[in-house]
């Protein structure tokens, strides 16, 4: 319960709220090809709290819309800094809940942040599960095709875990299918997992959707993954979550 009214606190004043980014590498080339946002929270007077801990609380009470609202303007306005300080930040994607995706004023909201922070389009996008999709299909499709035309990449996150049929991922206006990190954990261990990598970049190819392995930590993963033809990759091999300033260092101030 202390937990929660900290929580209720954050959302109100954004207090100990903070964002880390995770680079998505071109494996072939080096370059960043974009980056997740990731929530952070350290609740005052209670130090470091894991968002496996907050971010369901945040989904049970409710209060992952005034949270999840506050991470769209820490990324758009980290976003406008960048841009404005002459750099090229990369797409950066952000985590919606189930709860978020249906909320009737989200695309009107992630056009406001487009036009108040002067992003060009395409500059924020969004990842999504398939259960989060599964539901009341044609209103999905199309919020998802207002999300398009703003420019931005859509992801299904955590792929392979959920029930998508076929059928019904190939009449989803998205972008990226980001493999589930459970079935490169399994590569070379298991069969399975393989065969699975072998369908979902099949598919992918058949629709016309970007790949993306997630939770890559290992070499050997990585060149596993080459088999498959899998070129980016997300994990702590190529890039832990690191705060904007860190990110802009390794990232973004190369030139
Ligand atoms: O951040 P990891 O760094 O531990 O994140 C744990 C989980 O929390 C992941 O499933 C991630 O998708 C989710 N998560 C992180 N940030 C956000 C956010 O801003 N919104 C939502 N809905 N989920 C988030
Ligand atoms: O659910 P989602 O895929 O959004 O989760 C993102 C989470 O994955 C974040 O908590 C992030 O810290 C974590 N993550 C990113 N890369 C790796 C990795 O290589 N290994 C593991 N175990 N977790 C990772
Ligand atoms: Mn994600
Ligand atoms: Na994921």
């Amino acid at each position: 319960l202390a937990l929660e009214t900290a929580l209720r606190n954050t959302a109100e004043t954004g207090e100990g709220l903070d964002v880390h980014y995770q680079p998505l590498i071109d494996r072939d080339s080096g370059e960043v090809k974009g980056a997740e946002a990731l929530l952070r929270w350290h609740a005052p007077g209670l130090g470091e709290v894991s968002p496996g801990d907050f971010i369901p609380l945040a989904e049970r009470s409710g209060l992952i819309l005034p949270l999840g609202r506050r991470l769209m303007q820490l990324v758009a306005g980290q976003l406008q800094a960048w841009r404005e300080a002459g750099l090229t930040p990369p797409r950066v994607a952000i985590n919606l809940s189930a709860r978020q995706f249906w909320q009737a004023d989200l695309v009107d909201e992630v056009r406001r942040l487009y036009e108040a922070h002067g992003l060009p389009p395409g500059q924020i996008g969004f990842e999504l599960t398939e259960s989060t999709l599964i539901d009341q299909h044609q209103q999905a499709v199309a919020t998802l095709a207002a999300l398009r035309d703003l420019g931005c990449h859509i992801a299904i996150d955590d792929f392979g875990t959920g029930y998508s049929s076929l059928s019904y991922l190939q009449e989803l206006p998205v972008t990226t299918l980001k493999i589930d990190r459970s079935f490169i954990r399994g590569l070379g261990e298991s069969r399975g997992s393989g065969a699975i990598l072998a369908a979902v970049t099949g598919l992918a190819r058949e629709l016309g959707l970007r790949v993306v392995a997630e939770g890559v930590e290992t070499e050997a993963q990585l060149e596993a993954l080459a088999a498959y033809h899998v070129t980016l990759i997300q994990g702590f091999l190529t890039g832990r979550p690191v705060p904007g300033a860190t990110f802009r260092e390794r990232y973004l101030d190369r030139t």
